[in-house]
């Protein structure tokens, strides 16, 4: 146990299912070691290390090809960590989402996309972030337009209405984190579920992650109770999905998930090797490493 929460699994289960070659984790996170790079003093909680030789090895071990690491809100504004991770994972075997905000510097901005940034992360859960006002949030989208990078937005399903005047606003490929946080207990028929689905339907560049079965649960492991979310956005936006582990999990207080048994969800939610493709391989290397081939990675 660190200060705040559960640690992540020592020894994860080798999944029973095999990843495709060049298979992408696109959502987790490197924090720290603290001693070399400290967590942000505004953050709301503090993690365990979790430093990058040990995303690398997990990567090895699950079957993956390439890394997607993406900023947490315990580093704030500080992508060194993150950034130091992007350039020793081996060529081309990761690329990054950073938290910057509206006044960033444009040798910073360049900076990230030179180490292999290629999305910006706005955060709207109000037990990870303060009130920033939204009026930020558009003048860094704007920033990082004519790099070319993404938003990618964290909130959970029930604000998602007061959101959508703001998100219409926001140019460009939009990622929601999380399958945009459902109320499981509600059922995959739900009004949450609804609400979110209706607006990946009404926006065609907006993609979606069906990770984190972890924290949608009600019922616990296998996740039994999330696997009709992941798998109806799966069938429905077979080209606009992706998927990762979360590794290492921050703020996890009811179980600690095996990353092995969480790989193993995947052909519940992709049952076809073709949906698992576009999943894993396809859909990430369009929106990260465009143009290049899933080889090349491994
Ligand atoms: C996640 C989820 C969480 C944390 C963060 O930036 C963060 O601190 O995203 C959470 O607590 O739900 O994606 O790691």
């Amino acid at each position: 146990m660190s200060e705040d929460h559960l640690e992540f699994h020592p020894a994860p289960k080798v999944p029973e299912f095999r990843p495709p070659v060049g298979a992408v984790d696109a959502h987790c996170h490197i924090f720290g070691p603290a001693a070399k790079f400290p967590f942000a003093p505004e953050r709301k909680y503090t993690p365990v290390d979790a430093p990058k030789e040990r995303l690398f090895a997990l990567r090895d071990h699950l079957g993956f090809a390439r890394n997607v690491i993406v900023q947490a809100t315990c580093h704030g504004k500080d992508n060194a960590a993150m950034v130091d991770a992007l350039l020793d994972a081996g060529p081309g075997r990761a690329r990054g989402v950073a938290i910057v905000d509206m006044d960033v510097a444009d040798a910073e901005l360049e900076a990230l996309h030179a180490a292999g940034v290629r999305g910006v992360r706005f955060n709207f859960l109000k037990r990870l972030v303060g009130n920033a006002p939204l009026e930020r949030y558009a003048r860094t989208a704007e920033r990082i337009e004519a790099l070319g990078w993404h938003v990618v937005v964290y909130f959970e399903a029930h604000e998602l209405a007061d959101l959508e005047p703001f998100l219409s606003k926001i140019p460009g490929v939009l990622v929601v984190d999380h399958m945009g946080r459902p109320d499981v207990a509600e059922g995959v028929g739900g009004p949450s579920f609804a609400r979110v689905l209706a607006f990946m339907e009404g926006r065609p560049d907006a993609w979606i992650k069906v990770s984190c079965p972890e924290r949608l649960t009600v019922a616990g492991p296998p996740y039994d109770d999330v696997v009709p979310f992941g798998r109806t956005l799966v069938e429905r936006f077979p080209d606009r999905v992706l998927w990762g582990t979360d590794w290492p999990h921050p703020n996890m207080r009811s179980h600690m998930p095996d990353d092995g048994a969480l790989v193993d969800v995947i052909p519940r939610i992709a049952p076809t090797a073709e949906l698992q493709r576009k999943l894993l391989v396809d859909n990430p290397m369009r929106l990260y490493w465009p143009g290049e081939t899933a080889e090349g990675g491994r």
